[in-house]
C-alpha cells in the first residue's frame, strides 16, 4: 500500500545583498491575490511612492504573474498611491471612495462545451504564489516581490485534524478570507514575508496607508544558515543570518539552539556577531554569525535565530508556532524549527542525495502516519537537504542549505512504503 504524507520543508536560499534602508523611487505595497469573492476580477495591486518627488510612470510595466502597461504620464504623487486593478470598473464598484485607479490586466474568454460555458481568466494574481516584478521605462526591476500563502507570509499553526492527526498548516487571513496582503515597513526589504502581513481590515486599505504600517519593526532575519551543510564530528559548525533593521548599530542578535532528542534540553543562546571574526564574512556588512564547536557524530540540532533592536523589538526565525484552541490556549513557541545533523557518512552515489532532518516528536507524528493513518494529509516540520550525485553537477558541499525565509516554505513530498 502506497502511503503518503506531505512535509513542510524548513529549508534557505541566498539573497542579494541589500543597504539596511531602500531607497527606491516605488514599492509595492499591498496585494489583494486570493479575493474571498474568489473571483479574479476583484484582483488588485497598491504601489506607494515613499519620496519628496512625484514620478512618472511613463513606459513603466508590471511583469510576472500579471502584465500591465502604465499609460503615458501615469504620476504617483510624492507620498502617495496607486492601485492597479485587475478590472478598475469593478474596483470602481467595489471601492467606491477609492480615486487613484488604474487598469485593466485582466482578459477572459467565454468557451461552450457541450452547452456549458466555462469563463477563462487570463492573467491572474496565483492564489498560492507568483511574482510581481515593477519595471521602469528602460525595463530595469523597480521593485519585485515573490509573495505566498505561506512562509513567513502566514503563520504556522496546528491544523484540524486530517484523518486523525493535527499536523502543522500557513494560515494568513491574506488567504481568501477577505484580507490582502499589506507590507508594514516600506523603507526595508519587502521581498522578506516577515515584512509583510494581513490587513486588519476586511478588503484591505486599497490607496490609503496600510493599516498595519509602522516606522520601526523588529529586525527582520534573511536568510538563516547553517554552514557546513552536513557537518562531520570533526567540523565546527557556523551559523549566519542576516539582519536589516532601521537601525543595525541598536541591534543584538543571538542564536538559540539545543540538540533534538525524545525529551529535549531548554535552548541554550550564543551571541552573534558582526565582527568579522564569527564566521560572519566582513565586520559591519549586516552579516551576524556565531561559531559552534564540533559536535558528536549524529547529534541533532535544533535551532533558531533571534534579532532585538534598540527599542526592545524583538521577532525569532523561524516565528513561534500557534497552537489551536482546542488543543489548549496559547503560544506553542519555538516548536517547529531550523535543523542540522551531524553525520560521519561519506556519500558517494551517482544519484542525488535527499536528506530530510525531523525532530523527535515530529517522527513521533510521522509514525503514527503511518502505522494508523495512511490516508492523512497532516504535515510535519523537517529540514530538506539536497546533495547532488557525483555524476552531477558541482557537489553541494559549498552551497548553502535550506530555510526558506524569503518565500515560504511548502514543499510536498510523497514518502511510499
Ligand atoms: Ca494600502
Ligand atoms: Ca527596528
Ligand atoms: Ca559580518
Amino acid at each position: 500500500m502506497k502511503r503518503s504524507v506531505a512535509l513542510l520543508f524548513l529549508v534557505s536560499l541566498m539573497l542579494p545583498h541589500w543597504a539596511t534602508l531602500r531607497a527606491q523611487p516605488i514599492v509595492i505595497n499591498e496585494i489583494m491575490y486570493h479575493p474571498a469573492s474568489e473571483n479574479p476580477l476583484d484582483e488588485w495591486i497598491e504601489l506607494y511612492n515613499p519620496t519628496a518627488t512625484n514620478v512618472n510612470l511613463s513606459g513603466w510595466r508590471i511583469s510576472g504573474g500579471i502584465a500591465f502597461n502604465f499609460a503615458t504620464n501615469t504620476v504617483v504623487g510624492a507620498g502617495q498611491y496607486l492601485v492597479v486593478a485587475a478590472n478598475a470598473t469593478v474596483f470602481d464598484e467595489k471601492y467606491v471612495t477609492v480615486g487613484n485607479v488604474v487598469g485593466h490586466w485582466l482578459s477572459w474568454t467565454v468557451t461552450n462545451v457541450n452547452g456549458r460555458s466555462f469563463t477563462n481568466f487570463t492573467p491572474t494574481l496565483s492564489n498560492t504564489r507568483n511574482s510581481i516584478s515593477l519595471r521602469d521605462s528602460r525595463d530595469n526591476i523597480v521593485d519585485s516581490v515573490t509573495y505566498a500563502d505561506d512562509g513567513d507570509w502566514a503563520v504556522r499553526r496546528r491544523s484540524l485534524s486530517l484523518s486523525g492527526v493535527r499536523g502543522w498548516e500557513w494560515f494568513t487571513e491574506a488567504d481568501g478570507l477577505g484580507k490582502t496582503l499589506e507590507l508594514i515597513q516600506p523603507g526595508l526589504d519587502n521581498s522578506s514575508g516577515q515584512n509583510w502581513s494581513a490587513s486588519l481590515v476586511a478588503e484591505g486599505t486599497p490607496g490609503a496607508q496600510n493599516s498595519i504600517r509602522a516606522a520601526n519593526i523588529a529586525p527582520l532575519i534573511i536568510n538563516a544558515t547553517h554552514q557546513p551543510v552536513i557537518p562531520k564530528s570533526s567540523e565546527p559548525v557556523s551559523v549566519t543570518a542576516r539582519i536589516l533593521d532601521e537601525n543595525l548599530a541598536g541591534v543584538s542578535v543571538s542564536l538559540f539552539f539545543r540538540t533534538n532528542v525524545a525529551s529535549p534540553p531548554p535552548f541554550v543562546s550564543a551571541v552573534m556577531f558582526d565582527d568579522g571574526v564569527h564566521g560572519d564574512g566582513a565586520a559591519g556588512d549586516g552579516i551576524y554569525g556565531v561559531v559552534l564547536p564540533a559536535m558528536p557524530n549524529d547529534t541533532l540540532i535544533e535551532f533558531y535565530v533571534q534579532a532585538t533592536d534598540s527599542g526592545s523589538r524583538s521577532r525569532t526565525w523561524p516565528a513561534p508556532a500557534l497552537n489551536a484552541s482546542d488543543l489548549g490556549s496559547g503560544n506553542l513557541g519555538q516548536v517547529a524549527n531550523a535543523m542540522f545533523q551531524v553525520d560521519d557518512s561519506i556519500y558517494s552515489g551517482a544519484s542525488p542525495l535527499y536528506k530530510l532532518i525531523i525532530a523527535a516528536d515530529e517522527i513521533t507524528t510521522l509514525s503514527t502516519i503511518f502505522n494508523t493513518s495512511a490516508n492523512s494529509d497532516a504535515q510535519v516540520n523537517a529540514t530538506f537537504i539536497s546533495v547532488e550525485g557525483r555524476s552531477n553537477r558541482a557537489p553541494l558541499s559549498d552551497r548553502h542549505p535550506q530555510s526558506w525565509s524569503r518565500q515560504p516554505l511548502r514543499e510536498s513530498a510523497q514518502l511510499s512504503n
